[in-house]
């Protein structure tokens, strides 16, 4: 078995204390480390195809995340290597509701990798915390919302018509994303860009700040 195939294994299965090693292991190898987070991001598609097929349930998403959350932890520092702040302020967080935050992080990290300073606001964030996190940060260039959840697109929606109704909506840029998001809702809802995976999120936040 591959070393790429063992960490998806390892994810798969939850076995968060083994890890770490292995991914360390696989950097030690030469791996490169976005096919490191591509196997592990490959094993949550998995872990979601059993759990929509009964297979598995809560607990074991639940288990399989934290293993890719510390999985991710060692891969961090070979994935980011920006100089932190000087692109703008960006402030990124999960919708009410919704408690997805892995893609979130991954997104977060990117854009902190692409150079800028990342204020995360994390899960379940109301779209008043959202506004108040800009009015407490008036130099916030860019907006960065996700929904996990066909049944979180609507606090999405509206979290989008809560920063376009706000008097500071011409100073920032609003990004959206998740997997169930596409380009045609981001449309819909007034966002100012779509993008479907963290590594494009970092280059339209690049794209978007300058031309803030
Ligand atoms: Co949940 N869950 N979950 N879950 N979960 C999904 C999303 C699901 C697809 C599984 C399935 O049924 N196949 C399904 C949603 C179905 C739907 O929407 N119709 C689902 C469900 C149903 C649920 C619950 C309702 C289950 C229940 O309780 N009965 C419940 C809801 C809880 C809530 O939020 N209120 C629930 C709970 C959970 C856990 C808490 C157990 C756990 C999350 C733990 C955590 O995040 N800390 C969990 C997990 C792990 C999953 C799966 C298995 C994996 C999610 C993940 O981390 N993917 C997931 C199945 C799947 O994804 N295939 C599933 C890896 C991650 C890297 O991908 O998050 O898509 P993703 O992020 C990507 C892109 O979307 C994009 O970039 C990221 C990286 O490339 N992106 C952006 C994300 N945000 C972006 C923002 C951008 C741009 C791009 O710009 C701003």
């Amino acid at each position: 078995m591959s070393k790429l195939q063992e960490i998806a294994d390892v994810v798969i299965n939850g076995k968060a204390k083994l890890i770490g090693g292995l991914v360390q292991e696989a950097l030690d190898e030469g791996n490169d480390p976005s096919a490191i987070l591509n196997s592990m991001i490959d094993a949550m598609g998995v872990v979601g195809e059993r759990f929509k097929n009964n297979e598995i349930f809560v607990p074991e998403m639940l288990v399989a995340a934290r293993a890719m959350k510390k999985g991710v932890e060692v891969l961090k520092p070979h994935l980011a290597s920006g100089s932190a702040g000087a692109a703008g302020k960006v402030i990124i967080g999960t919708v009410a509701g919704d408690l997805h935050d892995i893609g979130k992080n991954l997104v977060a990290m990117m854009i902190e990798s692409a150079g800028f300073e990342v204020i995360d606001l994390g899960v379940d964030v109301s779209s008043d915390k959202f506004i108040e996190a800009v009015r407490s940060n008036p130099d916030t260039k860019i907006v960065a919302c996700s929904a996990l959840l066909t049944t979180t697109m609507p606090a999405l929606r509206d979290t989008v018509a809560a920063l376009n109704a706000a008097d500071f909506r011409s100073k920032i840029k609003v990004m959206v994303g998740g997997a169930p998001i596409t380009q045609e809702f981001a449309d819909e809802i007034g966002a100012d860009a779509y993008t479907p995976d963290a590594a494009s999120a970092a280059a339209k936040a690049k794209e978007l700040a300058a031309a803030c």
